[in-house]
């Protein structure tokens, strides 16, 4: 009897409120993705209507043998009791900023620090709307964090095709096999 064997990687998708977290798991999902949006409040309700309060959960099959889980986090720190519950057993963390707004930049230097202080996994810094206006270069970002420049890429979240291709070459390598 053969044995299927699935592949599957664990990724946890984190960062500041409106980086695009939720839209990069609903484009890369192959499965209704499971959110938690609600009517934002606070100082939230200014940059959009519904925010992330608990995860957003994603599954996708870029191949027969390999499953891509994405946990999406909320962005609000009265929320990060989340961002350490999501990332237990993750085998990498997709750090998501606003590209074209500075105050992303600045929050997403404290989720890095949280994260950097607790979890020893690969990741990968994703830029998005840089369609929109480009405030800062990926050197900056990479600067501003305190990591090489290659862990830094441009994305459009809605985007499926760019996005996986980024996911597929930063973590496929070295994934954790479990029977299917
Ligand atoms: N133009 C443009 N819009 C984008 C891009 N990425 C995401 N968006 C838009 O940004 C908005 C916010 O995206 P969400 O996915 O809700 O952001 P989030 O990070 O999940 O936000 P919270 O759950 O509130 O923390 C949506 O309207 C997306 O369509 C991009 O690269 N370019
Ligand atoms: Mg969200």
């Amino acid at each position: 009897m053969i044995e299927n064997k699935l592949t599957v990687i664990k990724l946890v998708v984190t960062g500041p409120v409106n980086a695009g977290k939720t839209t990069l798991i609903r484009s890369l999902s192959d499965v209704p993705v499971v959110c938690t949006n609600e009517i934002a409040s606070d100082g939230v309700s200014d940059l959009k209507e519904q925010t992330t309060v608990a995860m957003d959960h994603g599954i996708c099959y870029p191949t027969e043998d390999l499953a891509l889980h994405l946990y999406g986090t909320p962005g609000q720190r009265r929320f990060d009791f989340m961002w350490e519950i999501l990332a237990e057993g993750a085998d990498g963390i997709v750090f998501v900023v606003d590209g074209s707004d500075a105050r992303s930049l600045e929050e997403l230097k404290y989720i890095y620090e949280h994260y950097s202080a607790r979890v020893k996994i690969p990741f990968l810094v994703v830029v998005t709307k840089q369609d929109i206006v480009k405030f800062v270069s990926l050197q900056g970002v990479a600067s501003a964090l305190g990591i090489s420049a290659e862990q830094v890429k441009h994305v459009d979240a809605r985007e499926r095709g760019p996005v996986m291709e980024l996911l597929l070459s930063r973590f496929v390598c070295g994934a954790k096999v479990f029977p299917a």
